[in-house]
């Protein structure tokens, strides 16, 4: 169902981003991935040593128009078309609202908030030409409720859902989908930790993730999946 087509990845050098390119790649989609340092050529690089080679990557921050404009323009050239955009790419840290500067305000902003409308407005007039589309964005559990000691991050995946819910409304006369996957905690180098540590055994794995982006993708061309919410079994705060 999903062979041949093309999708765009942010946020692929590691994590969740990474793991989603290996389950597209399995399923014969066609890649453009995208990271803001150098490590997204790796990805690239295993992908290939794994028989994929239907991949480009793109050295690109999310959160510059520009770069984002100019990885559709190449990824157009390279595959012709675009299927699918996940905006994956995301930072976050957690302290408490009078520890937090106004710099990392913006940034957290920045990369979770713009990047995600960037994205979005990048592939549209694309797949509003083609009448078809799917725009997953990684957003998060904490978009549906709140925690404390994370008000910035919160407050960034509670945009996101709006952006996300009132887009999906705008673009569906066009046959594009647009959708959210909302994780508790995933095992990944997120926020400066260490994937695979021990302390995070029971956490959400990156391949559970990967495949709520698969099966949001393929459903029907008639349905829309609007939001996928994935909690591990033992996460002690409010389950929505
Ligand atoms: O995090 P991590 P995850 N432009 O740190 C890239 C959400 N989430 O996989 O830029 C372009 O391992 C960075 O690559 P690079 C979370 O909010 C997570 O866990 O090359 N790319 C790397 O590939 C986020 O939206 C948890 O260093 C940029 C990737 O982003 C998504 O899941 C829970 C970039 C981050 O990989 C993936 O996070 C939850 C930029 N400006 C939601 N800045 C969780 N892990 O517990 C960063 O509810 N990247």
């Amino acid at each position: 169902m999903l062979k041949d087509q093309v999708a765009i990845i942010t946020g692929a050098s590691r994590g969740i981003g990474k793991e989603i390119a290996f389950q597209l790649a399995e399923q014969g989609v066609k890649l453009a991935l995208v990271g803001s340092s150098a490590d997204i050529h790796q990805t690239g690089s295993e992908l290939k040593q794994r028989g994929f080679q239907h991949v480009e990557t793109f050295q690109a921050d999310v959160a510059n128009e520009q770069q984002m404009n100019e990885v559709v323009a190449q990824t157009l050239e390279s595959f012709g078309q675009i299927d699918i955009l996940v905006n994956n790419a995301g930072i976050g840290f957690f302290k408490p609202v009078d520890e937090t500067s106004i710099e990392e305000w913006k940034k957290v902003f920045e990369v979770n908030v713009q990047g995600v409308f960037i994205g979005a407005k990048a592939v549209l007039p694309h797949m509003k030409e083609r009448k078809s589309g799917t725009i997953i964005t990684i957003s998060s559990d904490v978009g549906r409720y709140t925690i404390p000691n994370g008000a910035a991050y919160t407050a960034t995946k509670y945009a996101v859902q709006g952006f996300s819910g009132s887009l999906a409304q705008e673009v569906r006369e066009y046959g594009i989908r647009v959708g959210t996957i909302n994780p508790g905690m995933v095992d990944t180098y997120f926020a400066n930790s260490v994937q695979g540590a021990p302390e995070k055994q029971n956490w959400l794995r990156v391949d559970d993730i990967a495949k709520a982006v698969v099966y949001m993708a393929s459903a029907p061309k008639h349905m829309l999946i609007d939001e996928i919410v994935l909690h591990p079994l033992i996460q002690t705060y409010p389950i929505a």
